[in-house]
Parts: structure tokens; C-alpha cells; sequence
């Protein structure tokens, strides 16, 4: 399953996005480090099930809106030098060893100082924050190779060794190959054989943006000055407001109101009464939503999924004609898979026996055979044919 980390600075709203996004139990608080242990939970990025197109009752949507899981980490704050072990120290860096790809939350805000103290919106600048978890982290990754380098270079002299598996060993845990080292190496225009240790900070900067892709998200749009935003939006940040969303998801957990996460809009329930808190409360995020366009957490999960990750959702059945699986479930399965994947890639996620049997795949719409290397789009129903039962 893919996994997406919230990293960022303390106190900019991490475990209140963890939450609204998880439902699952997390601390919040106005006060840096609040979290210190990292929190697990289930989220969801949100996708339009193929059920309504074909005339289908299906049980694994709501009115045709599909959600479908991935995992999401909230890891405690970071200050800067954190790599130096500065503030909790750089041990939390570890856990977004796992991830595919990371949510760096920033307080836009600038209602956050660089350490995680909260100072009043609008007494900190947070385009100063947009850079920082990506210094950090190549900081860190150079720390680890420096610890590495007199090794690396001494093996190097010797001709059959090569710097590019040797490097891509010391990252395994990162998701680095040989070919991502080389391809760092060609695109800086840097000879990694005989360079000087000091001179690789760029190519640990490289190293971060191909193993950790990054979506810097403004929280706390909510209070964030007009001025602020627009700087923001300059440089691509997924704007949210972590807390709206929050008390919408625990409104219509209580039934209180009509809301599905990444809806742009909600609706008080038929004969409900609201005290008048509840009323202003709702009031508020509902104009905080209409200037966003929704609260942004639904989208910023989507976008680093289906944008940052290249993501298409694909979903296999084993009867092409009820479109279900043996059980007569319709549409059972939503797979995440990377735009590029052919029915064989499908075959081997649904299991590896499947995948080492394959015979045909068929397009569950047209009926039709598919090749093997055809590729995949998103939204496809695909029937895998495999020698394996
Ligand atoms: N106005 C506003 N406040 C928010 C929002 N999201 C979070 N907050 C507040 O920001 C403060 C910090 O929230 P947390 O979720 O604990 O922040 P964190 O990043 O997990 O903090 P650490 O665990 O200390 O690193 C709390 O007072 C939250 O209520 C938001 O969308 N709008
Ligand atoms: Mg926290």
C-alpha cells in the first residue's frame, strides 16, 4: 500500500491533518513537539467508482464516490538543524524512510517561528519554511554518506567496483538504485569517482527529490493573510485547513451534517437544530471552504498520489460480464498502481502466482483481449486470465 508521511516543522497542524484525514486518535496541541512518537493510520484519496457509468449497485462506494486506502504516518516535529540533532534529533528522519512520498506541512499562516513556538498569525514569514524539510533531509543523507565516502572512494580505485551500486547499497532503505545514482551523476555533470566528499551536497539534494518526492502544504488557510497566500501560491502550495476539515469529519460522524471529505461544500442535516456555536462554527468553515474550494485535505492526498506519484486506480474483477469477483461482490477491489503498468504488472500485484501464469488479460467494458504490455489507464476494469488458480 502506498504510504505518504506529514513531516514539517512542529506546531504547524501535522497531527490535526493525521486525524481529520485518518479519524484515528492523535494529540493536538498549541505547542511544539506535542507529538513525539510517530501515529499509523488509514486514509483515503477519493476517486469516482466506474459503478454509476455502468449501471452496477456496488458496495464499496458512497454515491459513486470511491475511496480507496493508503497508509499515512504523522512524525513528530523538526527544527532546523534537526540533522544535526537539534531539537528531538534526527531519529524521526528514520521514519520517512518508509514513505513514498511526503506531505511537508507548513503553517502559512506564518503564525509559527522556525522552532514550532506559535507567535500570532501573520509575525512569521512561511515561504523562509518551504525549503527547509528538503535541507534537512539532504543533510541527512549526506551525513550518512559521509559516513560512508573514505570506504566508497578507496573501493573505487579498484576498476570493477562500481560507485553507483556501492552508493545505491548505502541508500537501500531509501528506495535508491544504481540507475538513480547515475542518473543524479550525468544531470549534475559531476564525476563521482573522484569527487571531493564536500563538493556532494547537490548530489545528496538529488538523491532526497528522487526518493522522496515532496508536496509542501500551506495549513491553516483559515487565519492566513491574503498577502501570504498569494506568495504561497507562487510556489505550488497545496493550501489546507486541516482544523476545518477536522470538526467536518466529526459533524458528520455525529450526523449533524451532509459531508464526504474532499466534497466542496456541506449540508446541515433535515431537522437538525444547531446551538448558535455550532452555527458560527459551521458559518466559518463554510466561507473558509468556498475561498478554498473545499477544505484541501481530500485534494492534497489525491494530488500527491495521483500527481506527485503518478498513481491510476485499476480494478480487477473475475467476471468481465457481472464485472465481480467469484463471490458475485461488484467491483471489489480498487488497485493503486503507477501510470505505465500493463495487465502483467496487474496480474503480479493481485498475487504472484497470477502474475507468473498469465495468459491474457480482457477490458471488462469491451470484452475485448488486451496484450500483455498494453498500458493501463486509469479507471480501467480489467479480468486477468492466469494459468494459476
Ligand atoms: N487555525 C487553525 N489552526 C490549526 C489548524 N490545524 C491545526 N491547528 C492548530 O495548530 C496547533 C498545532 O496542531 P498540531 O496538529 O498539534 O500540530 P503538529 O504539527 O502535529 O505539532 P507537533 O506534534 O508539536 O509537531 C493546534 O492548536 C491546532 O488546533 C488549522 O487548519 N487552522
Ligand atoms: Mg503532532
Amino acid at each position: 500500500m502506498i504510504t505518504l508521511a506529514l513531516a514539517g516543522k512542529p506546531n504547524c497542524g501535522k497531527s490535526t491533518f493525521f486525524k481529520a484525514a485518518t479519524m484515528a486518535n492523535a494529540e493536538i496541541a498549541n505547542y511544539p513537539f506535542t507529538t513525539i512518537n510517530p501515529n499509523f493510520g488509514v486514509a483515503c484519496v477519493r476517486t469516482t467508482c466506474p459503478c454509476r457509468g455502468l449501471d452496477l449497485t456496488c458496495n464499496h462506494c458512497v454515491d459513486g464516490v470511491r475511496f480507496v486506502a493508503i497508509n499515512l504516518i504523522d512524525v513528530a516535529g523538526l527544527v532546523p538543524d534537526a540533522h544535526k540533532g537539534k531539537g528531538l534529533g534526527n531519529q524521526f528522519l528514520d521514519h520517512l524512510r518508509q514513505a513514498d512520498a511526503i506531505l511537508h506541512v507548513i503553517d502559512a499562516s506564518g503564525g509559527t517561528d522556525s522552532e514550532g513556538n506559535p507567535v500570532g498569525a501573520g509575525n512569521h514569514d512561511p515561504a523562509e519554511d518551504v525549503k527547509f524539510l528538503e535541507y534537512e533531509m539532504t543533510m541527512w543523507v549526506y551525513g550518512i554518506l559521509e559516513k560512508h565516502w573514505s570506504r566508497l572512494s578507496r573501493q573505487a580505485s579498484v576498476k570493477t567496483f562500481s560507485i553507483h551500486q556501492g552508493i545505491a547499497e548505502v541508500f537501500t532503505g531509501l528506495g535508491i538504485t544504481p540507475e538513480d545514482v547515475h542518473e543524479a551523476e550525468l544531470l549534475l555533470k559531476i564525476d563521482l569517482v573522484h569527487a571531493q566528499m564536500e563538493s556532494l551536497v547537490p548530489f545528496c539534494a538529488q538523491m532526497v527529490r528522487i526518493s522522496k518526492p515532496m508536496l509542501v502544504v500551506g495549513n491553516k488557510i483559515d487565519e492566513t493573510p491574503e498577502a501570504l497566500r498569494e506568495k504561497l501560491a507562487a510556489q505550488k502550495v497545496s493550501f489546507v485547513s486541516a482544523a476545518s476539515e477536522l470538526a467536518l469529519r466529526n459533524a458528520a460522524t455525529a450526523k449533524v451534517i451532509k459531508y464526504l471529505p474532499g466534497d466542496k461544500e456541506f449540508r446541515v442535516t433535515e431537522g437538525v437544530t444547531l446551538s448558535a456555536p455550532q452555527k458560527a462554527g459551521l458559518a466559518k468553515i463554510a466561507e473558509v471552504m468556498k475561498k478554498n474550494n473545499g477544505t484541501g485535505v481530500q485534494d492534497t492526498i489525491n494530488r500527491a498520489v495521483f500527481e506527485l506519484l503518478d498513481r491510476i486506480v485499476i480494478y480487477p474483477v473475475e467476471d468481465e460480464h457481472k464485472f465481480c469477483n467469484k463471490q458475485g461482490d461488484v467491483l471489489p477491489d480498487a488497485f493503486l498502481m503507477k501510470k505505465g503498468s500493463t495487465p502483467h504488472d496487474l496480474a503480479f500485484q493481485v498475487h504472484t502466482d497470477i502474475g507468473k501464469g498469465f495468459l491474457y488479460a480482457i477490458d471488462a467494458r469491451t470484452k475485448m483481449r488486451i496484450k500483455e504490455n498494453h498500458l493501463l489507464k486509469d479507471g480501467d476494469i480489467i479480468k486477468i486470465v492466469s494459468a494459476a488458480k
